[in-house]
């Protein structure tokens, strides 16, 4: 099959509330949606939707970049070994930014699976999972905090992760030792303090926190380069976040001291790449945590099938419920502790395009 068609949209979809990242709030996601075609009737969409604050690019640099890259892709054939492609079968992908080539990439895996009669998690590994589980997120008010873990609990949740290192460190250690009595041991708790501390309050953090039982901190340091110090010195897991961004996959064996990675495909740079650090770390020992950069349904649906080819760890897929809705036809089925692969790889192909506002092609 060959590809012959290929169109490019903007959507935007209004946040339920305004979501704070980094110094910007925003009220709405913004992005780009690929649509790349077959000849025989087949469609592959992709999403590439830059995160204000994580992502260096602005939605409009990736949007000039899918204008002028994906005219090229026609008339190229796509095959079943299309299955993770690299820098050596799509070179037309490689100087993309982040969220360009996954969106781009994510379209073409799409457009393979479609016409190969395969899901997408299918098309990444022999043998996906057919549920994934999902890591519930807090943040906001303490109320709030301990509202949300207790129903998360009562729900099913296998971990929780929440959002830590915007307030003075004793407030967070009380937070977490309360969280933590509420979710009890079947809960795994994350926390993710954003690079917020400075070595010694990370310790003060340590201490306060010894009682109870955390599955990982990701980037708890301001001054990254000392992370391999900090868990020497400390008995909390290390997770990486924003490490991996400007890393490649073999450069994990530079960091053997963390727990785990939190892999964002938006931000590392598509679907392949992120499967290349997963079997990385898988060899190093670490974790593998699919996780989003608030995509919509498109993309979201995409961290659901990277999630499903590589393991059973909760995915960070709870961002989704900060949309008020969404471009596809029926929303994905969250907020929820466990969604279905297949119905959600069904649900991501109906996109609504009468949602979208198209872009002419460079
Ligand atoms: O810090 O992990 C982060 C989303 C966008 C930008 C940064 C982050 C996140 C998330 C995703 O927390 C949700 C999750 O990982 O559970
Ligand atoms: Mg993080």
């Amino acid at each position: 099959m060959i590809v012959s068609g290929v169109e490019i949209y903007r959507y935007e979809i209004p946040f339920r509330e305004p979501v704070t990242l980094k110094d910007a709030t925003l009220h709405r996601r913004e992005g780009a949606l690929i649509r790349l075609t077959t000849d025989d009737g087949s469609e592959g969409w992709g999403e590439t939707a830059p995160l204000p604050g994580f992502s260096p690019e602005s939605l409009e640099d990736a949007t000039d970049q899918l204008r002028a890259t994906a005219p090229h892709l026609v008339n190229h054939e796509v095959s079943a070994s299309l299955w993770r492609p690299d820098e050596t079968s799509f070179p037309e992908l490689s100087h993309l930014t982040s969220s360009a080539r996954f969106g781009l990439e994510l379209a073409l895996l799409n457009l393979s699976a479609a016409s190969h009669g395969l899901t997408l998690p299918e098309l990444l590994t022999d043998s996906p999972r057919e549920t994934i589980s999902v890591n519930g997120l807090l943040s906001g008010t303490l109320e709030k905090t301990l509202a949300d873990a207790f129903s998360m609990r009562k729900y099913g949740y296998r971990a929780v992760k929440l959002k830590i290192g915007r307030r003075e460190v004793p407030e967070d250690v009380e937070t977490v030792l309360r969280v933590g009595e509420i979710l009890g041991g079947g809960v795994s708790l994350r926390l993710d303090a954003n690079r917020a501390w400075g070595f010694d309050e990370a310790l003060e953090f340590a201490r306060g926190v010894s009682g109870i039982e955390i599955e990982y901190v990701e980037e708890p340091l301001a001054e990254p380069w000392r992370l391999a110090d900090l868990a020497r010195g400390w008995d909390l897991p290390v997770a990486l976040d924003e490490s991996l961004v400007g890393m490649g996959p073999e450069g994990l064996g530079l960091h053997p001291y963390a727990r785990a990675v939190v892999l964002k495909p938006t931000l590392l740079g598509g679907m392949s790449r992120a499967l290349r650090f997963a079997e990385e770390a898988g060899a190093l020992g670490m974790a593998s945590v699919v996780s989003s950069s608030y995509e919509g349904g498109v993309g979201t649906a995409a961290l659901v099938a990277l999630a499903a080819a590589v393991g059973e760890e909760p995915a960070g897929l709870d961002t989704y419920r900060a949309l008020a809705e969404d471009v596809i036809e029926a929303p994905l089925r969250l907020p929820a502790p466990t969604m279905d692969v297949r119905g959600t790889m069904e649900a991501a192909r109906k996109v609504d395009v009468r949602r979208l506002e198209p872009v002419p092609l460079g």
